[in-house]
C-alpha cells in the first residue's frame, strides 16, 4: 500500500483568528480531499477551540477530524519529531511563522526524502504577488524554503475552495426547510420573506451608526458576534432587529454568509468565504501602520469589481471606505442597500467566475508532487 503524503502545518496564532482559520481549513482538506496524513502544529488552542470546540485545550496531541493536532511548544515537538526520527516529506510554515531552530535542523538531516519546504501567505489582490509566488529562495542551511501566495489570478496559487462548496451552498441556499433548521439550532430567527438579514464580523471600530442609520426602515436583521451586538444596540436608533452569536464551528460559520442576504467579514479568511457565499459583501480589513492596508483594499476593489458597472463599483467603493475610515461618504450606505439586488446578482456570477480557477490545495499538491 502507498503511504500517505505526511504534512506538517505550523501555526502560530498572533492575533485574531485569521492565522488558525486558514490553517485549520487547509489541515481539513488536505485529509478529507487530498487523503495526506496531517499534522497541525499550533501555538495556541484557546483560540482554536473557539472555532473548533472539540479542541481540548488541555491535551498537547488529539487528533480531530482525521488531524492530528499538535501544542507548538519546543519540548512537546523535539519528543515527537525525534522519536519519529524524520519530519515528513512536506513542511507548510504559515505566514513567515519562523520554525524552531532544532526542527530546521531535523529538517537538514533528512535525506529521503528531502522535505519540501513551502512558506504560506496571506491571500492579497494585489499584482507584486504574481512575481512572489513560487519563489525559491536558499535557507542558510542549504534547504530550498518556496513562497505560495493565493491570489485570484493564474499566476498565483489560487484560493481556498473545497471541492464540494458551491454544490452544498447552493443545495442549503435553495431550501429554506434546511436553512430554518440551522437558524433554529444556531438560535437565529426564521428566513422572512420581507427582512433584510445582515451577519456582521467586524473589528470593534467598524463605524456601526453609520450602518445601522442607512439600515432605518429596510426591515433590516443584523447577525453580529455578542460583543458587537451590544455596541450596536447602544447605537441602534430604531428599527434595527439584533440578534448576538457566540463564535461557532467554521461549518455552522459558512452556512451563517450562505443565509443572510448581505455579510460584513473581516480580515482574510472570512472575507474568502462570504466571495463563495455568492452574496454581497462589504469587507473590513485588518488594520496596519501606516495606512499600508489601504492599497491592499484597492487591490481587492479593483479585482472583485472588474466586471461590476462603474456607477455600482463607485458605490461600493465608497462604502468599503467609508466601512474601513477612510472618509464619512455615509450616503454610499443608502445607494448600496437601494441598488441591493443588482449587487446580488454580480455576486452570485463573480463567485461562479472565480471557481473556474484551480483551488489552492490542489494547486499546492502539484507543486509538491513535482518537487519531491
Ligand atoms: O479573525 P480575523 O480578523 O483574522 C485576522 C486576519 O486574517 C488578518 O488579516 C490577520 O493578519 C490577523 O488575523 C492576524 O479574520 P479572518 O481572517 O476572517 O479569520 C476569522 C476566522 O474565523 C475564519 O476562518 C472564519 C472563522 N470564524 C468561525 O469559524 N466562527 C465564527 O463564529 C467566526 C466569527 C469566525
Amino acid at each position: 500500500m502507498q503511504q500517505k503524503l505526511s504534512v506538517s502545518i505550523f501555526c502560530r496564532v498572533v492575533d485574531n483568528l485569521g492565522d488558525i482559520g486558514v490553517t485549520w481549513r487547509l489541515a481539513q482538506q488536505l485529509v478529507r480531499e487530498k487523503d495526506c496524513a496531517v499534522r497541525l502544529v499550533v501555538d495556541d488552542l484557546e483560540t482554536f477551540r473557539k472555532i473548533a470546540p472539540e479542541i481540548n485545550i488541555l491535551k498537547e496531541y488529539q487528533i480531530i477530524s482525521g488531524v492530528e493536532v499538535l501544542l507548538w511548544d519546543d519540548g512537546v515537538l523535539a519528543g515527537f519529531y525525534k522519536a519519529e526520527r524524520g519530519v515528513g516529506a512536506v513542511i507548510i510554515e504559515a505566514f513567515a511563522c519562523a520554525l524552531p531552530p532544532f526542527f530546521v535542523e531535523l529538517m537538514v538531516q533528512q535525506k529521503a526524502p528531502v522535505p519540501v519546504w513551502i512558506d504560506l501567505e496571506y491571500l492579497s489582490a494585489e499584482d507584486w504577488v504574481e512575481d512572489c509566488h513560487a519563489v525559491v529562495s536558499l535557507h542558510p542551511t542549504g534547504l530550498n524554503k518556496t513562497l505560495f501566495f493565493p491570489g485570484f489570478t493564474a499566476r498565483t496559487g489560487g484560493l481556498f475552495r473545497e471541492v464540494n462548496l458551491l454544490q452544498e451552498r447552493d443545495q442549503f441556499q435553495g431550501s429554506v426547510t434546511e436553512q430554518n433548521e440551522w437558524r433554529a439550532r444556531l438560535g437565529f430567527p426564521p428566513v422572512a420573506e420581507k427582512s433584510l438579514d445582515i451577519s456582521l464580523f467586524c473589528y470593534k471600530d467598524a463605524p456601526v451608526p453609520a450602518l445601522l442609520a442607512g439600515l432605518q426602515g429596510r426591515n433590516a436583521r443584523i447577525f453580529a458576534l455578542k460583543e458587537i451586538a451590544a455596541l450596536l444596540l447602544q447605537h441602534n436608533p430604531g428599527d434595527v432587529q439584533i440578534t448576538g452569536f457566540d463564535y461557532m464551528p467554521q461549518q455552522d460559520f459558512e452556512r451563517l454568509l450562505w443565509t443572510a442576504d448581505v455579510n460584513f467579514v473581516r480580515g482574510e479568511d472570512s472575507f474568502l468565504r462570504a466571495l463563495w457565499a455568492g452574496r454581497p459583501y462589504i469587507w473590513q480589513i485588518y488594520t496596519q501602520a501606516d495606512g499600508a492596508h489601504y492599497p491592499k483594499l484597492d487591490a481587492f476593489l479593483k479585482r472583485y469589481s472588474e466586471n461590476l458597472d462603474p456607477e455600482r463599483a463607485e458605490v461600493l467603493a465608497d462604502f468599503s471606505g467609508m466601512w474601513n475610515l477612510r472618509g464619512h461618504k455615509t450616503e454610499s450606505v443608502t445607494a448600496y442597500f437601494d441598488d441591493l439586488p443588482a449587487f446580488a446578482a454580480f455576486a452570485r456570477v463573480r463567485a461562479e467566475e472565480q471557481a473556474r480557477q484551480d483551488d489552492l490545495a490542489t494547486q499546492l499538491l502539484r507543486f509538491i508532487e513535482d518537487n519531491l
